[in-house]
């Protein structure tokens, strides 16, 4: 034994001697920076080539998907039997997870050794019968005969979480009548054969997502899972729409790289020693897994032994002998590695045992070449694997497109938790390849088999929520039946407005607009025009040209109303328009002229006239005093003589839906229909004079303005309404009123979202069960995310950023695809329902005219939904062509004026 006192005097100097011979002649294993970022840039390509549909069958490292979509979010619970066959061993675990406040998992479990003969025997008697032995004593010992999700891993292609067909074997296995065999089955039978325990198989994993769910459980911010034991492997949470193996782009789902088989194809010949093609040569599996055979336990101690061999007969150790040991295949075991490596001197005195051990005569500098050797082999291995590693990390970041990325890394593995120096050397090159992302790596302490019972448990938790979740949104979404009973009423509710009779108390008012016609294109002049829509007020100039030049030119303004003028005096309010009037005219240079007038005003107003409007309610957000039961031209009159500062030679007053539909009419004559769903939502078509029992005449038609936004006030909608429709009409400016108007229109389908989302966050199906202040705050989720949520080519990064915005900072990708699936579900129940009322109208109309087809156009404006699809299937004999008007409703009410002042209609 070489005395200590003698090593410390030596070394220094010897040591750095040896140590630089056999750097020199080991320089092809150490690997330059510039080197490792290129391999991690080849093997960012191979992850490329694995994720593609077109590539993959060729790809060396497969990318496999493996149908894990979540992390655990510490809600998870439950009891679970866990096999774990991983590289040395094979455990059989029972995993109890209590979720929530306790959040602690208590296992139970028995490691058993794997002998060579069933590494390597047949698969389907040897393997099975083995196993289900072994899983015998823990089951019946812990739980009985009871069925208890069983978790199985190992690496194959998972086809769906518990039908998993075995690609190859690596590491020391090699049975028979098992590659390209669906494991589970095979297990499922061995234990029928045996037929004293039955296990209900739930969810194969491979071990890096074992690795990764159980530091998942601790940290939830672990999205990668490593293995450097036996083998070597990694998975991570990649984006579904880069999974192309797959449908779906939405969310995420764990990929199991395997990229022990990196350079399968060739991809590190440059790199690769003739060492290295010796170990591969001397392998189970050729050409296979080469990456793997550079880094991980299988091979490590091989490749040291085969490099001491060489260096002896090159004269260059143990005066050029070798023994029987050192020559034979595997003698040269990995745990030495470890041992030989752990420090300086002790490191010296291991190598010095281990290489006596092998029969070895030997020196001092002997003993320090072979640690430099061991050192040489293992940093090399680290620096790999951290090449690698830094591809995936990158990968993460772009597809969060995060400047800085902050992560954790679930680690297991032999070489990772016995090597001395293996774990340093890793971390040290990830932070220089990466400088980037902030790492934590976080080594597992119960191997894989608390990680696959976190898998059963998340697919247990994710299936009851989603059922909870899909439960909650079934009540949101409408059957065609349904859709189909919701026309039939507005049908009913329209009868009832158009009929003296029932006129009071019907909901839907059906008020007449004495708009009797749509423009024929003779129309001419100068107008001005007013529009108070829901969300802004416009002042327009409208030069309408007749003939050949047959054209509408306009000059706008558009002003905003601020909360306090809606909501307070009917003065202050025609205070405001007016005053946007006169800074309108002044812009305009038009103060002293003295135009016809036509006033859009979106609101119900009762008209005996076109130019008189009682309103009969303020609907969206306005509020203001004095104005219902009032005539509104009288009141913008009085606030003109107010001002006196000029005059309005006031014509005509209509609704935003007439002034849309009259609009689209003068470019498409067909257009009998307006439609606004923007702040608020309501229709108005031309309806038969006879059937408009409010005013006398039955020739011609009349423009009714439906004010469907009312429709369900008195009930009609009370078995479609929602606990979520009812908390938004509880905190609505008027609660029982506009009931349809709140199913549907922008100022209350953020609303709803916001509603709902609070509800599954009070249920713990979103963000994790934390509500953010914000999220509490009335109106914060504004109906325009929920269109841009809703767009399809929207990335779930937007969404995110737009959760940010409202301060919910730690929401997950997850919590990104619900959030969309909630805008999606409202917003199409919106557009349904505003189908189901116009195929009433369209149908109406198409009666009223005895055809048996009808083809009409609808006059669109405001700022939220198309209907095409329902609308069609609730009324197959209409072709409805929609209109989207371009220069809102304003032209629409100068047209009208034209008309008027042309007197092709009468007045009243
Ligand atoms: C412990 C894990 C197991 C994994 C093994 C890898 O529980 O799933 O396969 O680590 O390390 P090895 O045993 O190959 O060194
Ligand atoms: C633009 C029209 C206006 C109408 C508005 C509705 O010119 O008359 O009231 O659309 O959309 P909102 O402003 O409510 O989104
Ligand atoms: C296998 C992987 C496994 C890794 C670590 C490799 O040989 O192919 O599926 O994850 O070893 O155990
Ligand atoms: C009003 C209607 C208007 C609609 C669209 C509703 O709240 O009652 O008069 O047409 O909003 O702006």
């Amino acid at each position: 034994m070489l005395a200590s006192s003698l090593l410390a005097t030596y070394c220094t100097e010897l040591h750095d001697d040896q140590a630089h011979k056999v750097d020199k002649y080991l320089q092809c294993f150490q690997l330059s920076d510039e080197t490792l970022m290129d391999v991690s840039i080849r093997f960012r390509r191979e992850m490329d080539k694995g994720l593609c549909r077109d590539t993959n069958p060729t790809a060396a490292v497969k990318m496999l998907p493996t149908f894990v979509r979540s992390t655990p979010d510490g809600t998870e619970q439950g009891e679970f039997l866990s096999l774990d066959l991983g590289g040395a061993t094979f455990r059989v675990l029972l995993v109890k997870v209590m979720g929530n406040d306790e959040q602690k998992v208590e296992m139970e479990n028995q490691i058993y050794a794997i002998p060579e003969h069933i590494m390597r025997g047949s698969g389907s008697e040897v393997g099975s019968i083995h196993y289900t032995q072994l899983i015998c004593t823990v089951h019946n010992k812990a739980v009985g005969a009871c069925h208890l999700p069983v978790l199985y891993m190992y690496e194959f292609t998972i086809t769906q979480i518990d039908k998993i067909v075995l690609l190859s074997w690596t590491k020391g296995f090699r049975l028979s009548g098992v590659e390209g065999k669906d494991v589970v089955s095979l297990l499922r039978e061995s234990i029928k054969k045996r037929g004293d325990f039955d296990i209900d198989i739930v969810a194969v994993i491979n071990d890096t997502v074992g690795a990764m769910m159980t530091c998942g459980y601790d940290d939830h911010n672990c999205e990668i899972g490593l293995i450097v034991g036996t083998g070597t492997n990694a998975c991570y949470m990649e984006q579904m729409r880069n999974l192309e193996l797959l449908d779906g782009d939405e969310g995420r789902m764990c990929v199991n790289t395997e990229w022990g088989a990196f350079g399968d194809d060739g991809a590190l010949e440059d790199l690769r020693t003739d060492i290295d093609r010796e170990i591969d040569a001397g392998s189970l599996n050729p050409g296979k897994q080469l990456f793997e055979k550079m880094i991980s336990g299988m091979y490590m101690g091989e490749l040291v032994r085969l490099i001491l061999v060489r260096m002896a007969k090159e004269q260059l150790l143990f005066q050029g002998k070798t023994t029987a040991e050192l020559l034979t295949t595997g003698s040269f075991s990995t745990n030495y590695i470890y041992a030989i490596e752990n420090d300086k001197l002790e490191g010296l005195a291991s190598t010095e045992k281990v290489l006596r051990d092998l029969g070895l005569d030997l020196s001092l500098e002997d003993c320090i070449v072979t640690q430099r050797v061991c050192q040489i082999v293992s940093t090399r291995a680290a620096h790999l694997c951290a090449a690698t590693l830094a591809a995936v990390l990158r990968q993460i970041r772009d597809n969060k497109a995060a400047e800085k990325l902050r992560t954790t890394i679930g680690v297991d593995g032999s070489v990772y938790k016995n090597h001395p120096e293996f774990s340093r050397r890793l971390h040290k090159m990830v932070r220089r390849l990466v400088p980037d992302c902030d790492v934590r790596f976080l080594q597992s302490q119960y191997g894989s088999g608390k990680g696959a019972a976190m898998v059963t448990a998340v697919a247990y938790r994710l299936a009851t929520q989603h059922a909870e979740r899909q439960r909650i949104l079934n009540t949101l979404r409408l059957s065609r039946a349904q859709l189909l009973d919701v026309k039939e009423r507005v049908r009913k509710e329209m009868v009832r407005g158009l009929s003296k009779q029932t006129h009071e108390q019907a909901s839907v008012k059906m008020l007449p607009t004495y708009v009797r016609s749509t423009p024929d294109g003779t129309e001419h002049g100068d107008f001005l025009a007013l529009d108070l829509g829901g969300s802004s007020f416009r002042v327009l100039l409208v030069q309408v040209r007749s003939g050949k030049r047959h054209k509408v030119d306009m000059h706008q303004k558009i002003y905003s109303i601020p909360q306090e003028i809606m909501q307070g005096t009917g003065e202050e309010l025609f205070n405001h328009i007016v005053h946007c009037i006169s800074d309108f005219l002044e812009y305009m240079g038009m103060k002293g002229a003295s135009l016809p007038l036509g006033f859009t005003f979106s609101f119900p107003c009762h008209q005996n006239r076109l130019d008189q409007g009682i309103l009969l309610k303020w609907t969206k957000g306005f509020k203001a005093t004095g104005c219902e039961g009032e005539d509104v031209v009288m009141l913008l009159k009085d606030a003109v003589r107010r001002k006196q500062d000029f005059d309005l030679n006031f014509v005509a007053m209509v609704n935003d839906t007439v002034g849309t539909m009259i609009s689209c009419g003068y470019e498409d004559p067909k257009c009998e229909v307006g439609l606004i769903v923007g702040t608020g939502t309501n229709v108005c078509y031309m309806e038969d004079m006879k059937n408009i029992e409010l005013v006398e005449g039955d020739d011609g038609h009349m423009c009714v303005n439906m004010e469907w936004g009312a429709f369900g006030d008195s009930g009609e909608l009370d078995d479609f309404c929602t606990q979520f429709d009812h908390m938004v009409d509880a905190s609505s400016n008027y609660p029982g009123k506009q009931r349809y108007e709140k199913m549907i229109s922008g100022m209350y389908l953020g609303e709803i979202v916001r509603n709902v989302l609070i509800d599954f966050t009070a249920k713990g199906l979103l963000f994790r069960g934390k509500l953010s202040e914000r999220l509490k705050t009335r109106g914060i989720f504004e109906t325009k995310f929920l269109s841009q949520i809703e767009r399809d080519h929207l990335a779930m990064r937007q969404v995110r950023s737009i959760l940010q915005h409202l301060g919910l900072t730690s929401s997950t990708c997850d919590d990104s695809v619900l959030v969309k699936e909630v805008c999606t579900v409202v917003a199409r129940r919106a557009a349904q329902l505003c189908g189901a009322g116009l195929a009433a109208v369209v149908e109406k109309i198409r009666e009223n005219r005895n055809l048996n087809h009808l083809s009409v156009t609808v006059g669109v404006d405001g700022a939220v939904i198309v209907v095409q699809e329902t609308l069609q299937d609730l009324a197959p004999q209409c072709q409805v062509t929609f209109h989207k008007s371009e220069d809102g409703s304003g032209k629409g009410a100068a047209l009208i004026t034209a008309v008027t002042e042309s007197s092709r209609w009468p007045k009243k």
